[in-house]
């Protein structure tokens, strides 16, 4: 039984349970309980927050987890990777108040950066080899330069708009981010015959994502003019039909 840790409230605990479900895999959502165990698979759900779930993996309390890169990153927890999961895109992106002049990273030497992110920050400091400082705050962050907090924020920004919406404007993007699926490192030879299994529904599932199943029953001597026209119709699968001269094309197509 392999247990994975899930977000359980949050910009990600939907698609975490979408994609488990569109894999075949049902758990009750976390309103229920805190653990929900799947009939379909054997696996059990843990519902946490995103930033407790890197160190619960690494601590061997669940062997999988889906969190965001940024959160496994910040934290350095010794985990596996195993895939990009296609959603919760974002960056971590440092940002200033939107009349500042900017000309390259020096403008933050000897300035105050609020983030709740402060290790990613603080290796992106020491690579530029800029000397600012980290204001930690929880939350709230893009208000910080307004209110005489910080100079300057370093933040998560999807569409950017929360930036606009306070008076900043992005200036650098640091680390780009997006949901994963992470492991304990050293699973026993049962917990990765079932992480294979999940690997393959994952891979499977994402080739058919977003595509359509074409079915089209045509004269065989009109078949290479339809490979021709149709999309990305490189190699389709084509079947006899009972009237010898028509055949059957199928395809997976966008
Ligand atoms: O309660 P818990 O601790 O579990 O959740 P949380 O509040 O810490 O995290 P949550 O649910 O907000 O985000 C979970 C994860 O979603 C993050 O760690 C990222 O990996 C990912 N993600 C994707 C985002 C965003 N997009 C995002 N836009 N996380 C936060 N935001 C914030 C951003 O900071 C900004 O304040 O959303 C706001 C709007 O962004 P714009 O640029 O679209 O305006
Ligand atoms: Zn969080």
């Amino acid at each position: 039984m392999l247990r994975i840790a899930i977000q359980s409230k949050g910009r990600l605990n939907e698609e975490s349970l979408t994609l488990l479900q569109d894999i075949g895999i049902e758990v009750d959502a976390p309103k229920r309980k805190l653990l929900s165990r799947s009939q379909t698979f054997p696996i059990e759900a843990l519902y946490l927050r995103d930033d407790d779930i890197p160190g619960v993996v690494a601590g061997g309390t669940a062997a999988l987890g889906i969190v965001g890169l940024n959160e496994v990153e910040e934290k350095g927890a010794q985990v596996d990777v195993l895939c990009r999961l296609g959603f919760g895109g974002c960056r971590l992106s440092l940002a200033i108040p939107k009349g500042e002049t900017y000309e390259g990273p020096e403008w933050f030497s000897g300035r105050r950066i609020a983030t709740s992110y402060p290790n990613i920050l603080r290796k992106f400091l020491k690579n530029t080899k800029i000397d600012a400082i980290i204001e930690e705050i929880t939350g709230s962050v893009e208000i910080a330069p307004a209110v005489g907090i910080a100079d300057a924020i370093f933040d998560i920004v999807s569409s950017g708009s929360t930036l606009i919406a306070n008076g900043l404007k992005e200036v650098e993007t640091v680390f780009e981010s997006e949901a994963v699926l992470i492991a304990r490192p050293g699973l026993s030879e049962d917990e990765q015959a079932l992480v294979d299994d999940l690997l393959f529904r994952i891979e499977s599932e994402n080739v058919s994502r977003g595509k359509k199943y074409l079915l089209m029953n045509l004269p065989k001597a009109s078949l290479d003019e339809a490979i021709r026209i149709l999309p990305a119709m490189r190699s389709p699968t084509v079947m006899p039909l009972a009237s010898g001269d028509w055949c059957s094309l199928h395809h997976l197509t966008r």
